[in-house]
């Protein structure tokens, strides 16, 4: 009897043994952690010295570094603020959860890992920044900024409404995040997601940052004056360049002589010293008064005016990004005031996408190139993750909802693209394969800053962007290996042939995978689009997707002499600010516009133009939602006069008296999706 006792015992006592090392890897699983979640804006991981800054020390973040897990190679989907943050929350990318561009609104009824974690019992909180629009959902409490937020005495978004909270908006963020820790339920775990502002443009650190590198350079980037030589036209074009698109002002702070003559986004920076309290401005401007007389006396023009702007912008971009270590480091010290809950907590930090910091002459993100298209990501949690390790594999913003989840033991994103971190984090199985290939798609063209649209794969060497608008309908590929600034391009070159067909493939393969149909506008006929997603013929008609507010597919020619333009428009009824519209212009295919259609929610036929959004004449008329509206639209050169007719309504507005022919003609829409019968031109 003993003996069939013993062996037994035996066994499972060996296994226990055995297994302690795996059961360590086990554990993160459904060990239900508190997580809090710390992200900033616009924080590229060059700014980071764990990453190996050339610029800056961050010791805070140094430090979860040296406690934990550094991702080498985190990347995110899209590199821009509302579209990273929705693939976040959802574990998809930006065609599927929605939100494809600033401007879009997040659809908070879908599934997301803040309403998940709570549906296990984890309390929720969000202080921050936001930027999705619509109300946070899934979260116990929110408090955050409308929009974008303002740096100095910030106003809230609440529940309950709206408060301005005086101090600089990152100390806030910390300071608030930490009295919500101290009054939370001690018996359940806890999800604090704590977002900066900072180091999001325009650049305004706190007071206590304002005296840092003072008397130092900041080293300049190798690619500070690129010629985009060597690459597609695109990179060209931009808007976005530290020479060219900074505000004297708004950007570089530089006191106006006259700040009542201050115009446009210069005027901004007006309302934000007055935001101001006397002693903050006081503050403020003393610390930048002879750094601001010298360059008035001085005046630089040229590659000095460059070199002392990239000085500027860096010293306060820099100084922003020491606020958020800070930050770090407070809530690094309330855990270690709390050894217990220490013990339970994984902290990360991370940041919406990467930033240009002078590199190719830029700042702003948004390109697939290196710099912007990277995310940093640093995780600590002692006693559960090795300290000081690298994870090298192809990690993305689609996976932290899944990790997330995954340690708490909820229930999954059913839906979701992304996969749990969880075994590149633990130790038994850190090395093992994850994923071959990113995937990343960015659609906020022809908008600020003048990005064009492009997806793309990223493989650990190489990198294969596809330009899908019919304007650029090009490639660019690159090898990292042998051209890790990204300074030539690869895509034609003979030698590059064979790699470009298997990344070509990769690319189709991954567009299947996640299922993303976006980014089908080509084909010609229309040789402009912004803001597409999807052009698709139904029989004679175009069906037509923007997702911009103003999105919109033309033909460009020269038709001489009056013209009247007739069309039959569906907007499809049922989704949200659906409106359908024509677009013309006798000026710049891509310059001023009119803009004639139909806006359902308001019931309107309406001329817009030819200023931006401005609408110009308007008529109430009630629509069916089913049958296409017939639209016949007249213009008249010699009159500089556009009259629409629709449903028997008539509405009229003046053109620039600069056209004197019709130079561009086509279909828009705005968020929406509509179908379009072929103009006719007569
Ligand atoms: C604002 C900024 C842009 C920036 C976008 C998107 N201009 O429009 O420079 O690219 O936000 O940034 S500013 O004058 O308002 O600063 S994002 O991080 O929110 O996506
Ligand atoms: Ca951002």
């Amino acid at each position: 009897m003993c003996r069939n006792a013993i062996l037994p015992c035996l066994f499972v006592l060996l296994c226990t043994a055995y297994n302690a090392e795996a059961l360590a890897q086990d554990s993160l699983s459904a060990s239900r952690p508190n997580i809090i979640f710390i992200f900033s804006d616009d924080h590229a991981p060059h700014a980071i010295s764990a990453y190996g800054s050339r610029v800056n020390k961050t010791p805070h973040i140094d430090r979860l570094a040296k406690e934990g897990l550094l991702f080498r190679n985190n990347f995110c989907g899209n590199a821009l603020c509302g579209p990273s943050r929705a693939t976040i929350l959802t574990g998809l990318h930006s065609h599927a959860n929605g939100f494809m561009r600033n401007g879009n609104v997040f659809d908070g009824d879908q599934a997301t890992f803040p309403k998940l974690l709570g549906k296990v019992g984890y309390q929720t909180a969000l202080i921050g920044k936001w930027h999705l629009s619509s109300d946070p959902q899934g979260f116990d409490k929110w408090m955050v900024f409308p929009g974008q937020g303002n740096y100095y005495n910030p106003d809230f978004r609440t529940k309950d409404g709206r408060v301005r909270v005086v101090g600089h908006a990152t100390n806030l963020t910390t300071k608030l995040s930490i009295e919500w820790l101290n009054q939370r339920d001690e018996d359940r775990p806890f999800m604090l997601m704590c977002q900066h502002k900072a180091p999001h443009r325009n650049w305004q650190p706190a007071p206590e940052d304002l005296a840092m590198f003072k008397d130092t350079m900041i080293p300049e980037p190798p690619t500070l004056f690129d010629d985009y030589k060597g690459r597609g036209p695109m990179a060209k074009a931009q808007e976005m360049s530290i020479a060219n698109h900074m505000f004297l002002h708004y950007d570089l702070i530089v006191p106006p002589k006259d700040p009542d003559a201050l115009k446009g986004t210069d005027r901004v920076w007006l309302g934000q010293r007055k935001r101001m309290t006397a002693a903050q401005l006081a503050g403020w401007d003393k610390a930048f008064e002879a750094e601001n007389a010298a360059f008035l006396r001085e005046d630089p023009q040229g590659k000095e005016r460059v070199r002392w702007a990239y000085q500027r912008y860096m010293k306060n971009y820099l100084r922003c990004v020491n606020g958020v270590d800070r930050s770090v480091g407070e809530l690094l010290a309330w855990l270690d005031a709390r050894p217990e809950v220490k013990k339970n907590t994984v902290i990360i930090y991370s940041s919406d996408q990467g930033f240009y910091l002078g590199d190719h002459g830029w700042y702003d993100k948004r390109w697939m190139y290196e710099e912007s298209l990277r995310m940093p990501l640093v995780m600590s949690w002692p006693g559960h993750l090795e300290a000081g390790r690298e994870v090298k594999q192809l990690t993305q913003n689609i996976d932290f909802g899944p990790t997330f989840l995954d340690l708490a033991g909820a229930p999954p994103l059913a839906a979701a693209h992304g996969k749990s971190l969880v075994p590149v984090m633990s130790k038994q199985t850190g090395d093992a394969p994850f994923r071959d290939a990113i995937y990343y798609h960015y659609y906020e063209s022809q908008a600020v800053h003048m990005v064009p649209a492009m997806f793309g794969v990223r493989t650990d060497r190489y990198k294969l962007i596809r330009y899908y608008e019919p304007q650029w309908n090009t490639w660019e590929m690159f090898d990292l290996e042998k051209d890790p600034d990204e300074m030539n391009n690869v895509a034609e070159d003979a030698a590059y042939q064979e790699i470009r067909k298997d990344l070509e493939q990769r690319l189709v393969k991954l567009r299947k995978q996640y299922n993303d149909d976006t980014g089908t506008v080509g084909g010609g006929e229309f040789p402009i689009t912004a803001g597409i997603a999807r052009v698709e013929r139904e029989g004679k008609a175009y069906r037509m997707w923007a997702n911009a507010p103003g999105g919109y597919m033309l033909k460009t020619g020269d038709r001489l002499g009056n013209v009247t333009l007739s069309t039959k428009v569906l907007p499809l009824a049922g989704k949200q600010n659906q409106n359908a519209f024509v677009v013309f212009s006798g000026g710049q295919p891509r310059g001023q516009m009119m803009r004639i259609g139909y806006e359902v929610a308001a019931k309107r036929l309406i001329i817009m133009g030819p200023q931006w959004r401005k609408i110009t004449a308007k008529t109430p008329l009630e629509w069916d939602g089913k049958t296409p509206i017939a639209l016949q639209i007249h213009v008249d050169f010699d009159k500089h006069e556009v009259t629409a007719e629709a449903g028997g309504k008539k509405i009229t507005a003046k053109m620039p008296k600069g056209w004197t022919s019709l130079r561009s003609w086509g279909y828009g829409a705005n968020n929406a999706e509509a179908v379009f019968m072929p103009l006719q031109l007569n």
